[in-house]
């Protein structure tokens, strides 16, 4: 969901069984993705996804162990207290990496006041995040770098992070391993199957990397250390908490990303809460489940305006220099682009309004149109590129099936 991607990440507690994979050196190239994403994300607004991490087996889905450990800790009656929070928390006031800081007290307060939360349950679990230096120091460096237009080869350099064979062929064994759900989604949202397979292509290449930093330090970091983006990083931190209590989960195990996206399609908790579906039936929705990731996606995709059979994107031909803004929040018919002097290469109709694009090549410009699909992906991730980036991988692993 928006942002996306991270960067380093480093380890704060002893491995679960259920929680990161962290003996798989993640690939540097992904890395890199995510590094990416988590610019966007952040540079634009976060909506629903980010980063995480859970191991998954070759076939997509969590391993038997993390499986196994996973209804462990939902199910041991033993840690659920009797308000419904799992973990063993206790504490009279904050210590650790979080203590003295006022503004995280208070937040406990509102925690209480609202949901009806145990502050000693609160403060045990804050008293055992952890502030994550590292990703306050990269966010300081990107919030320097993001401002000004698209730089000429911006495209270019964005596309050759995810046009590549090793998303595609995973997009190709995903869809082939998961042929019935995906069409079963498909159906039910009326999303085709391609553009789930292009989100998950581009979040966590089908889960081959979710992130490794505990979302509970990620969240209080950003909630509490990072001002530019405080507000919206504290409400996910409260919508964490109440999606952990109402999944029956450990505050201190799931896994994401340095944003705090979780799971193969990289959902916020706002977003969990909101658009998380439970698609395989077993009572729970698990962000980490391929079945539940690939209908959640797809109920997103429904819930943000997706219209069936109609396009997403159309070439267009300029003639002479194109003054027009563009960029996904600019609205246009499609006289008034045909009147500026762009012109598709091919007939087009959607219902609602024209988003004027363009990607900037390392030797040309090109300018399309963003049908309304094309602005509902970019719900997902506020970025035009990386709206872009899912629609054209979609359309290189579909070409495959
Ligand atoms: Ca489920």
């Amino acid at each position: 969901m928006t942002i996306n991607t991270h960067q380093p990440f480093r380890l704060f507690h002893a491995p679960q069984k259920w929680e990161a994979n962290l003996s798989s050196p993640r690939p540097v190239k992904r890395g890199g993705n995510l590094l990416m994403h988590c610019v966007v994300l952040l540079s634009l607004s976060l909506t629903a996804c980010a980063e995480q991490s859970v191991k998954y087996d070759q076939s997509g889905g969590k391993s038997a162990a993390n499986a196994q450990t996973s209804r462990s800790a939902a199910g041991n009656s033993a840690d659920v207290s009797k308000r419904g929070t799992v973990g063993r928390y206790h504490a009279q006031g904050i210590t650790g990496d979080f203590a003295g800081y006022a503004s995280l007290q208070q937040f406990v307060d509102r925690m209480v006041q609202k949901h009806g939360f145990e502050r000693e349950y609160l403060l045990g679990v804050f008293s055992q995040a952890h502030r994550k230096n590292w990703t306050l120091d990269y966010l300081a460096k990107s919030d320097l770098t993001l401002k000004g237009k698209p730089s000429v080869g911006g495209w270019t350099r964005y596309r050759e992070k995810f046009l590549d064979e090793r998303h595609i062929a995973a997009g190709v064994e995903f869809a082939n391993r998961h042929r019935e759900v995906l069409k079963r989604a498909s159906q039910k949202y009326g999303v085709p199957e391609e553009y789930i397979l292009g989100i998950l292509a581009v979040e966590t290449t089908f889960g081959s990397y979710v992130g490794k930093d505990r979302v509970i330090d990620a969240l209080t970091t950003l909630g509490f250390d990072y001002a530019r983006r405080g507000d919206y990083f504290r409400g996910e931190l409260e919508n964490f908490l109440l999606m952990v209590r109402k999944e029956g989960i450990d505050p201190a195990k799931p896994v994401g990303s340095f944003a705090g996206a979780m799971g193969l399609g990289q959902f916020m908790p706002s977003s969990f809460l909101q658009w998380a579906v439970d698609f395989n039936g077993d009572g729970r929705r698990d962000l980490w489940d391929a079945e539940d990731a690939i209908g959640s996606v797809a109920n997103y995709f429904a819930q943000h305006g997706w219209q069936a059979g109609q396009p997403v994107t159309t070439p267009l031909q300029t003639k002479g220099v194109v003054t027009l803004e563009t960029g996904i929040e600019t609205q246009y018919s499609l006289a008034a682009l045909q009147q500026a002097g762009l012109h598709p290469t091919r007939p087009c109709a959607s219902q609602g309004p024209l988003r004027l694009l363009l990607l900037r090549h390392a030797n040309h410009d090109q300018y399309l149109i963003g049908h309304p699909n094309f602005y509902t992906i970019t719900r997902y991730n506020h970025s035009a590129y990386y709206a872009m980036a899912v629609h054209e991988l979609a359309q290189a692993i579909k070409h495959r099936l």
